[in-house]
């Protein structure tokens, strides 16, 4: 995802973002005044969808924020549709927003718009997920989490759940990714796949994989699946919470017992999660934070003042394990 060459660039990126903004500062008029002269920031942001427990608090986390923050928000939901953020995006630049944030569903296929939001000297803030460009200044920074390194927490913290379980034998895995081309999809299961290959070449094997499309449904329906083309599975890797919710009602379905037949281990750690860790269905969640407001609306300040921003802001999260999940669930706060 993002390289040491493309921090290294976030100076240009932010210098060059810093210069849209001054130019943006002479033309605008259309920002409200709010009392003691300052312009309220008008922010447009394109949210992936309502897909998850994880999403529902960020978006919660963003429009609290914006609020506290004192910005005009213009939000909307993309249904996890690409085209409709494209359009979303497009509707910013119409509008002459001070700042665009999005969350894109998708790596791929930006450049376009990004390119538009460029010549109208809008700068764009990436929130969650990244976005692969071949044009670095397209965007000033993304605030989100390493899902590459959650992969690779999943990874080990599997390896302890293995060795709480008294697991002997072959490792049977059944992977639910999230979304096709998402990042979290595809560096999720990369850091997975790089503890695997570093520590288990022999005794682990993703036997099954599919997308669950990162909702309730989609893990309930692929793990149905999965159970039938495979019922030796005994380890599921969820990419997110919601997913491997969805697996256990297939799983208890098929007459077996989430957490003990087939370990479990997810990622999000939002509350619905810990309650089926708490319950003894999940074995290990890693967290993901999505909490974003606050660091977001912050950025967005930053950015519109044309002050300098890391190239990547990263969130901060942990690792829980079952037997700590009663006493974290009353101080869950997503
Ligand atoms: O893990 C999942 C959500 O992009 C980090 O999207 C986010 C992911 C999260 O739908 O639950």
């Amino acid at each position: 995802m993002l390289s040491r060459r493309n921090f290294l660039t976030a100076a240009v990126g932010v210098a060059a973002a810093g210069g849209l903004t001054a130019c943006a500062k002479k033309d605008d008029n259309s920002s409200s005044s709010s009392s003691g002269g300052s312009k309220t920031i008008t922010l447009g942001f394109s949210q992936v969808g309502s897909e998850s427990g994880w999403r529902s608090a960020n978006t919660t986390s963003v429009k609290d924020a914006a609020k506290e923050a004192g910005y005009n928000l213009k939000f909307s939901d993309a249904q996890q549709k690409q085209e409709n953020q494209i359009s979303a995006i497009r509707s910013y630049i119409a509008q002459k927003v001070d700042v665009i944030a999005f969350s894109p569903v998708v790596v791929t296929g930006w450049d376009a718009v990004l390119k538009e939001a460029k010549a109208a000297k809008i700068p764009v803030v990436l929130t969650d997920r990244s976005v692969e460009t071949s044009d670095d200044s397209l965007y000033v920074t993304l605030v989100g989490s390493d899902f590459t390194d959650e992969g690779r927490r999943a990874g080990k913290i599997l390896e302890k759940v293995l060795e709480k379980a008294g697991h002997k034998g072959a490792v049977k895995i059944a992977q639910l990714e999230g979304t096709t081309g998402a990042a979290p999809a595809i560096e999720r299961a990369k850091g997975f796949k790089e503890v695997m290959d570093a520590d288990h070449k022999d005794d682990w094997k993703i036997v099954v994989s599919q997308t669950g499309d990162f909702t309730r449904a989609g893990g309930k329906q692929v793990m149905a699946a999965f159970l039938q083309s495979n019922p030796d599975i005994n380890v599921l890797f969820a990419h997110n919470d919601d997913m491997a919710i969805g697996a256990i009602q297939s799983i208890e379905a098929a007459g077996k017992k989430p957490g003990k037949d087939i370990l479990i281990v997810s990622i999000d750690g939002v509350k619905d999660g810990f309650v089926a860790m708490s319950e003894g269905k999940i074995n290990a969640i890693v967290e993901c934070n999505p909490l974003l407001g606050p660091q977001l609306m912050d950025t967005v300040k930053k950015v519109k003042a044309g002050e300098t921003v890391e190239r990547w802001i990263k969130t901060k999260e942990g690792d829980f394990m079952q037997d700590q999940a009663k006493a974290a669930l009353p101080s869950r706060k997503y």
